[in-house]
């Protein structure tokens, strides 16, 4: 029944433009934000300013991740969920200089997982430093870090790696699995919603799905494809446990833990694309893996939205004017 209420939330929504709903999100962010006085003074001090990747994108004074004991500065934020236990920490692609304060965040946080979804070049630019050893640089050092690729293994759009991360005069050693997604452009979509489904399911097995130890969602700013995986996580996950779900006010509180979750309405149709397709392809009772690709994500007709969309893989162009 809920999921039925959902399908006619979503069709009632989805006949208003998603520029507009997303623009609607976007004031209603800032309304939050001044209301909430949220600031970014640290990411903008002088010994800090480095240590970011974008000018625009920062953690707030009010939700970010610190390193050490002199609570040192790093472009990451907590986005604990309560409704759903669960406990993310989405942060910038690491930089050369900041992926020791990187691994120290993995160490001290005690992340047992880590979800990449950006290449590390896109548009022929670095966008992430190589900040984890692979099959081929199997060791890497980020003094007082060491970290080794225990195991590498491609599935499709992605690669799921197991790293041991140690600590120098430390004896414990700690596991990391790192899952990189690699067909995820930034300001746009995945291929299709099966595809982000099937990285979410993978996700789920190896994170484990009641772990309520933080998992590091990061891009190459950490907002945009970053805010789409945990909402989709999110919204599934509330579903599933019969809750109610408004996903406007939902962005709207995501982001006030960190900002821009979610860069387009592209990304924001998409995810909730992928959440109707998850629950769609569940009520079939259909086996097999692959929601229908029918579902007006790939430039078809939208069955939901009935107006015909193209979704290049490439959303910039589809990209707010500020
Ligand atoms: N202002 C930068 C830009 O527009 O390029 C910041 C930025 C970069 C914002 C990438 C979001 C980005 O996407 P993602 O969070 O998915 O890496
Ligand atoms: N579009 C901006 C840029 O690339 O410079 C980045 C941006 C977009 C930053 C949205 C924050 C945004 O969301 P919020 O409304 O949460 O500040």
């Amino acid at each position: 029944d809920h999921l039925l209420k959902q399908f006619y939330e979503h069709e009632k929504v989805a006949a208003k433009s998603w520029m507009n709903i997303f623009q609607a999100i976007n004031s209603q962010t800032a309304k939050r934000t001044k209301t909430l006085k949220l600031t970014c003074k640290s990411a903008y001090s002088v010994e800090n300013v480095d240590k970011n990747r974008y000018r625009d994108i920062s953690p707030y004074d009010q939700n970010r991740i610190t390193v050490g004991s002199e609570e040192n500065y790093i472009n990451a934020s907590p986005v604990p969920v309560d409704e759903t236990g669960q406990n993310y920490i989405l942060c910038q692609g690491p930089l050369d200089e900041t992926c020791a304060d990187f691994w120290q965040m993995i160490w001290e946080q005690n992340v047992p997982t880590v979800v990449m979804l950006n290449k590390l070049i896109e548009r022929g630019m670095l966008k992430c430093s190589p900040y984890f050893p692979s099959k081929s640089v199997q060791e890497m050092t980020f003094e007082p870090y060491k970290i080794v690729c225990e195991s590498e293994e491609e599935e499709g759009d992605f690669t799921v790696r197991v790293l041991s991360l140690h600590l120098d005069g430390v004896e414990e050693v700690k596991s990391v699995v790192h899952i990189q997604y690699t067909e995820w452009p930034d300001f746009g979509v995945p291929k299709s919603t099966a595809n982000l489904l099937h990285l979410m399911r993978r996700y789920w097995e190896l994170h484990g799905r009641d772990n309520t130890c933080p998992a590091v969602v990061h891009c190459s700013a950490g907002v945009g494809r970053s805010g789409t995986f945990v909402v989709v996580d999110t919204v599934i996950r509330l579903i599933e446990a019969d809750t109610e779900v408004d996903m406007e006010k939902l962005i709207v509180k995501l982001r006030e833990k960190r900002m821009g979750l979610i860069q387009t309405p592209q990304q924001l149709r998409f995810s909730w694309q992928t959440i109707v397709d998850y629950f769609q392809f569940q009520c079939d009772g259909s086996k097999g893996d692959e929601p229908s690709s029918s579902s007006g994500i790939n430039g078809e007709e939208s069955e939901l939205g009935g107006r015909k969309r193209e979704w290049s893989s490439d959303g910039r162009d589809e990209k707010l004017a500020k």
